[in-house]
């Protein structure tokens, strides 16, 4: 059960992190939707649309927040309720030690990216232009406003930095010894911010001259703003290494390196090392662990076509196996402390050729709630976000159906354990339905279209079955 469904599409609500079914995160709404949206946008467009309409009614909330740090455009609160004011705690129990510990998430600025980058994907999945030139438009250009004005050019090195942010690693909270919270320059963050800055423009020309005059009018927004944009877009540092490992953030590569074994063989269970390591009177901000994916996150939001693009934008080369070299670095480091990071890794392994390994990450995200694999957290509500992820890397990473672009692409690689799989989905108003083994692709459409399977354009005729292998 979750709080958002097609009989409740006129209600103002969006889906909180641990659906109903029990009291963690106090039914608070975080940036999750990424990881559930695309379903919506793809079997209930309508409904998806309620849940960018809970982040619009906020948008208000969001400039206010935003200017109360001294920021311009809208900046969404990491953990959002009714209101739209920032919900997230400043302390947090740690069980381990009983201890409560300063608790600096409500940095993870990144949320308003995840929402950018939902406008995004549900304008693209479902071609309402309605929703983008009534509102869309408006969120989306507001938190890049956000974003600019968070980046500060080094007139010495000629890039712009973004300071005081986490990852969605929540276990970097701040440089070791440092009296407050924040990081430089994480990865995940200057990659989307420049990807959103890019979006900008296709979102203008998406709403055409005529709106994109009343939403610049309405929100004041300049011609020099949308320049200073796209001169962000290219000069956003990143802090790579010779080996071409791209820095979770300015400062990372000058981290300890954790003594995994030792830790593994202590505490059996390490997923929440930042816990053990707090019991340890030592800070996970001083070692090189994740709890889950940060930069490699940008892989699972984005083809990696468009983030060699963007890097290539940014100016920086990097060897060709890069993705390889990333993910065997990071997933070394990270203890899958949240339920949504196996999600990530199951795509990212499949990315980079390793079938067995996403196939075990991917099986163990299947079990989050039914194994209750995190030891207790299931019994205060299941993980929405894990959820749905486990549905959608079934359709993407599986069944191969990439919906980032202007027509469906289909490039299957089921697990060696599934022989076919059979779906229904809608992409830019038509209804599809698809049979897909690894060698054969059976697709069904409602209208004339086209798709792309094995790398090649098919013409579909509305109810004509066509079969490709
Ligand atoms: O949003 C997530 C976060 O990424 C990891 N901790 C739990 C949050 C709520 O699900």
């Amino acid at each position: 059960m979750v709080s958002i469904s097609p009989h409740n599409r006129d209600i103002d609500a969006s889906i909180t992190a641990r659906g109903l079914h029990g009291e963690a995160y106090r039914g608070h709404i975080f940036w999750d939707e990424l990881f559930i949206l695309p379903f919506y946008n793809l079997q209930m467009a309508e409904t998806a649309r309620a849940m960018l309409m809970y982040r619009y009614s906020r948008l208000d909330k969001a400039r206010e927040y935003a200017k109360e740090y001294g920021y311009m455009g809208a900046m969404f609160p990491w953990q959002s309720g009714s209101d739209g004011r920032e919900e997230t705690q400043s302390i947090h129990l740690n069980p381990l030690s009983g201890k409560w510990d300063p608790d600096h998430s409500s940095l993870q600025r990144h949320v308003s990216l995840a929402i950018a980058f939902n406008v995004w994907q549900y304008y693209n999945t479902t071609s309402d232009i309605r929703f983008l030139q009534d509102y869309g438009a408006e969120m989306f250009l507001e938190i890049c406003r956000f974003w600019a004005s968070k980046s500060k050019l080094n007139e010495a090195t000629g890039r712009y930095s973004i300071n005081k942010v986490m990852g969605p690693d929540e276990f970097h909270e701040q440089y070791p010894d440092a009296s407050e919270g924040g990081l430089k320059d994480n990865a995940y963050i200057n990659i989307m911010v420049s990807w959103a800055f890019g979006k900008a423009t296709d979102i203008l020309t998406a709403i055409g001259p005529e709106t994109t005059r009343k939403v610049k009018e309405k929100i004041c927004l300049t011609d020099d703003e949308l320049a200073l944009w796209n001169d962000i877009a290219k000069k956003l540092n990143l802090c790579i290494n010779k080996e071409g490992i791209i820095a979770q953030y300015d400062g990372y590569f000058d981290l300890i390196e954790l003594d995994w074994d030792y830790y593994r063989k202590k505490y059996t269970n390490i997923y929440r090392m930042d816990r053990i390591l707090k019991s340890e009177n030592l800070s996970p901000d001083e070692f090189k662990v994740a709890k889950q994916a940060d930069m490699l996150m940008a892989f699972y939001n984005l083809d990696k076509s468009e983030i060699d693009t963007i890097l290539q934008h940014l100016g920086y080369s990097l060897p060709a196996d890069y993705l390889q070299r990333n993910l065997d670095y990071y997933l070394q480091r990270t203890s899958h402390g949240s339920t949504l990071s196996r999600v990530v890794h199951s795509k990212l392994a499949m990315l980079a050729g390793n079938k067995d390994l996403s196939w075990q990450l991917y099986s163990e995200a299947l079990a989050s709630d039914f194994n209750d694999i995190q030891g207790g957290t299931t019994g205060e509500g299941i993980h929405a976000g894990v959820m749905a992820g486990t549905v959608l890397i079934a359709l993407t990473t599986y069944a191969g159906v990439n919906y980032n672009g202007s027509i469906l692409k289909i490039n299957p690689a089921l697990p060696s354990l599934w022989k076919m799989i059979e779906f229904g989905l809608n992409f830019k108003g038509v209804h599809y339905w698809f049979q897909i083994s690894n060698s054969r692709v059976k697709v069904l459409a409602d209208n004339k279209c086209i798709v792309e399977i094995f790398g090649k354009e098919v013409q579909l005729e509305a109810e004509i079955e066509k079969e490709i292998n």
